[in-house]
């Protein structure tokens, strides 16, 4: 990978989901060298702090819910503007705007603020969960199940209208990579839509460096390629700092490989590292590994 000017965007949001601690996942993954580490690799990094909206993170409660049954709706609805905006300028100076969540409802505002430059934006979505729910659709009422639903123009049309009116994806620039617990309802859409998507099962078999080689052979035409990387893809057996844990999923070895295919191609613009939840982690471990993926997403090598 070329010498990219790398702005890290703390997004200390946790109002899409239900536990306490995630918003301080941008700074247990700062605390581990992530500046310092990917300006070892050649590239010129500076820390744009972290994006607080109208709400504290920390004084989050969970039982508001809007009459279309989403939870912490004015807070998430607000966090997604900010961050859009600073991400957007990140953008205007020719800068690599990588998000550090936060829970995922945070893509909404991340990948908002990709739009008004890239109108034809490639998605790979590396998650247990498929994120693709709405207000109909959603089991939960959690926002960080719905990010790609959102953007794809579904449901809450406030949400959908955020920093520019309507969708900012297309059904066919989305790839899910690595899913092992999706909703009914999420399953129906996948496949009404025809969305590109590579289970786990289709990882186990074909090898992540592989999905992902197909993967951007799909997305071959697109302007730019987002990476949204969920931690929670990975396997519990060495992910503790997370919310939603799912048996089955990616080992850190894997992954990795996987990246360095992924940081070979000049369309990668933009990525989101979500769900690290260090009150729910094991003396920030899961933060560590966050960082050792940060580098491989920016081109470290083992040689
Ligand atoms: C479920 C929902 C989810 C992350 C859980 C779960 C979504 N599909 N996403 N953990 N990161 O509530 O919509
Ligand atoms: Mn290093
Ligand atoms: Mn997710
Ligand atoms: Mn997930």
């Amino acid at each position: 990978m070329s010498v990219v000017k790398i702005d890290i965007i703390g997004a200390p949001t946790a109002f899409g989901q239900p536990k306490l601690g995630v918003s301080l996942g941008p700074d247990a993954v700062r605390f581990c060298g992530l500046k310092k580490h990917l300006s070892e690799l050649g590239h010129d990094v500076a820390d744009l702090g972290n994006v607080y909206g109208s709400y504290r993170p920390e004084y989050g409660t969970h039982d508001i819910k809007n009459d279309e049954g989403l939870i912490n709706f004015e807070q998430v609805k607000d966090f997604s503007e900010r961050l859009a905006s600073t991400v957007e300028a990140s953008l205007n100076r020719n800068h690599f705007p990588f998000i550090v969540g936060g829970d995922h409802s945070l893509s909404i505002g991340s990948i908002s603020g990709m739009a008004n430059k890239y109108n034809n934006l490639g998605v790979l979505w590396i998650d247990a969960h498929g994120d693709i729910n709405n207000s109909e659709t959603s089991p939960s009422g959690n926002i960080h199940g719905m990010p790609l639903g959102v953007l794809l123009g579904e449901g809450s049309e406030e949400l959908v209208n955020i920093h520019h009116e309507g969708a900012k994806l297309k059904h066919e620039n989305i790839v899910l990579i690595g899913v092992r617990d999706l909703d009914s309802g999420e399953k129906t859409y996948i496949k009404e839509h025809g969305i590109k998507c590579y289970t786990m099962s289709d990882v186990e078999r074909l090898g992540l460096d592989v999905v992902i080689t197909k993967s951007l052979k799909y997305l071959q035409d697109c302007d730019g390629i987002h990476l949204s990387l969920d931690v929670d893809s990975l396997d519990p057996l060495e992910i503790q700092g997370t919310g939603t844990k799912v048996a089955g999923g990616i080992f850190l070895s894997e992954m990795l490989i996987g990246l360095n295919i992924l940081s070979k191609t000049e369309l990668l613009v933009s990525a989101d590292l979500v769900e690290v939840n260090p009150l729910l982690d094991d003396c920030n471990d899961t933060a560590e590994k966050a960082v050792k993926i940060a580098e491989y997403i920016f081109g470290q090598s083992q040689l």
